[in-house]
């Protein structure tokens, strides 16, 4: 069990896991299965599941089948549908937890406030909004999509109505009749509004940028399926080899072969055509960019909800936001009830790396801002030793499931974690020159890429117009540079003789 240091009450623990998501609980459930047992879970929620736990605005699923968006190790044939709900898949999570039997350390309402590492005890202390702790190793699920972006318009927050964010809504708002605007037309956008529609009185729909949208071939599993999957554990994995194959196979027309996107567009126009008369409208709605170049949409409820006489999709950039309307750039101002802000997340400047100060007493966002997000194999970053970042940079998917990465890195950490444990290691430190080449050959495959051509400007791309957040291939290839811990590419240090007495003296 963890234990507390002498002096400043700080608690003791080998590996101390931010965030109890999707990675955090893998983290923590093969942590176990490693003999690895020390480990703390701090999550500023109150339950396990991450983004499913936090997003639950109206009509939130997951845009990749279930079959895949599951792990390896914890499949379930109790799917409902193709594309699960989020309180389906948080559901999921909460089982796979009590499962594992891990939840006993799992620290809830707990925030990080800070980690700094201390080259003394070559640990990291941590001050959360429950003590502090002090880590061998750091391991950061904390998300890539977690800290919703507010945009930034003139007089905002002057607002007099109800006004919150996709990620965090507010189920108190009664929509039911309300004047309402939504800002923002991405993935949470196109799932939220079709259900805003059936119940507002008059939706506005603020569009900067229009996106490709494709049919989403939903069904419900039948209870045959659900049966033959729960009794033959072998007939699931195949039906998930069949998705997995299926959404590897579009990889290259992301990577390396752009134009085979066009495919994607017809599929996209007939998608509009079918539920949108209107010229102008039409227009509206259609992209002048490569698909892909964005994130690809799935949605059969998008276009007829925009098509509805109770919803104006208003193109004008928007000037400003006043006690009760927003004003367009023509002049025009609507007036709302209510403000839903679906404007994205902080991707490429994540606020948590303000608080985490390496080897050399700067922060990881002073390093990021310098030339942008890097880390060796996405995961760990030369000056920041034992640290491990799950969905670091250049580990997030355009074409296929989250999951397989997050396993991916897992198993890399819980190997460096076994070798350092075997060899006696104190701290490892991916060196400047790994880093490096590897950072230098993502960003070499980086350029072929529909993120890079496609004529988009998007979220994966940093200030400096560098994609630091998407890999560039198919993920089975990410699995194979990550398939072993590969020492020789880290400095490593042994443990200072003062470590055990410095710890004492804490
Ligand atoms: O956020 P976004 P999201 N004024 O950044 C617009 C995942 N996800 O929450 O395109 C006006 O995509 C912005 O316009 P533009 C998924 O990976 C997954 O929707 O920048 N508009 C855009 O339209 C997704 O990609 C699921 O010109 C402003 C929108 O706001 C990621 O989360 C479901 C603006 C932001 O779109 C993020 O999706 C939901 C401003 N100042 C989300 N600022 C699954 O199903 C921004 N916009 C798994």
């Amino acid at each position: 069990m963890p234990k507390k240091t002498s002096k400043t009450e700080a608690t003791l623990v080998d590996h101390l896991i931010v965030g109890a998501g999707f990675a955090g609980l893998a983290s923590a459930i093969k942590l176990q299965e490693a003999g690895e047992r020390d480990f703390v879970v701090v999550e500023k929620d109150s339950d396990v599941g991450g983004t499913w736990h936090i997003n639950t605005y109206p009509g939130a699923e997951c845009d990749v089948p279930s079959q895949l968006y599951s792990y390896s190790f914890a499949l379930n044939p109790d799917w409902s549908k193709v594309y699960s709900p989020q309180q389906e898949i948080w559901e999921y999570t909460k089982k796979v937890a009590e499962d594992a039997d891990v939840l006993d350390r799992f620290a809830f309402n707990t925030a990080v406030i800070d980690a700094k590492w201390d080259a003394t005890t070559q640990r990291w202390l941590v001050n959360t909004t429950n003590g502090q702790y002090s880590a061998r190793t750091v391991i950061s699920g904390s998300g890539g999509l977690s800290e919703p972006r507010m945009p930034e318009i003139d007089g905002i927050e002057d607002f007099q109505g109800e006004i919150f964010h996709s990620s965090r809504w507010d189920h108190d708002v009664d929509l039911t009749g309300k004047r309402v605007a939504v800002i923002g037309t991405g993935a949470s956008s196109i799932q939220l509004v079709p259900e805003l529609q059936k119940i507002v009185g008059h939706l506005d729909v603020y569009q900067r940028t229009p996106n490709w949208i494709i049919p989403r071939n939903e069904r419900r599993f039948t209870a045959v399926e659900k049966a033959a999957f729960r009794r033959v554990p072998g007939l699931q994995k195949a039906a998930r080899a069949a998705v997995y194959a299926q959404l590897e196979g579009r990889a290259p027309a992301f990577t390396r072969f752009p134009q085979l996107l066009q495919v994607v567009e017809r599929q996209c126009k007939k998608n509009i055509a079918k539920a949108i008369s209107d010229p102008e409208l039409v227009a509206k709605v259609t992209p002048t960019y490569r698909a892909g170049c964005k994130r690809i949409l799935i949605s059969n409820a998008w276009y007829p909800a925009l098509a509805a006489d109770n919803v104006d999709l208003v193109t004008d950039p928007i000037t400003k936001v006043t006690g009760d309307a927003i004003v367009t750039a023509d002049g025009a101002e609507r007036p709302i009830d209510v403000l839903v802000v679906a404007t994205g997340f902080y991707v490429t400047e994540p606020p948590i790396a303000q608080h985490i100060t390496g080897r050399e007493g700067r922060t990881l966002a002073d390093v990021w801002s310098e030339a942008g997000m890097a880390a060796y194999k996405g995961t760990t970053v030369h000056g920041f030793p034992n640290m491990f970042q799950i969905v670091g940079p250049n580990t997030a998917l355009g074409h296929s499931s989250m999951i397989y990465i997050i396993e991916s890195q897992v198993r890399y950490i819980v190997e460096a974690a076994r070798a350092m444990r075997s060899k006696g290691l104190a701290a490892i430190e991916p060196k400047a020159e790994a880093q490096a080449a590897w950072t230098a050959e993502v960003q070499e495959r980086m350029k072929p890429t529909v993120w890079t051509t496609g004529g988009c400007a998007s979220w994966y791309l940093d200030k400096f117009g560098n994609n630091t957040t998407l890999w560039p291939g198919q993920t089975f290839t990410f699995r194979q540079h990550l398939s072993k811990f590969d020492a020789e590419a880290y400095d490593v240090a042994t443990p200072v003789t003062v470590s055990t007495a410095a710890e004492e003296a804490l």
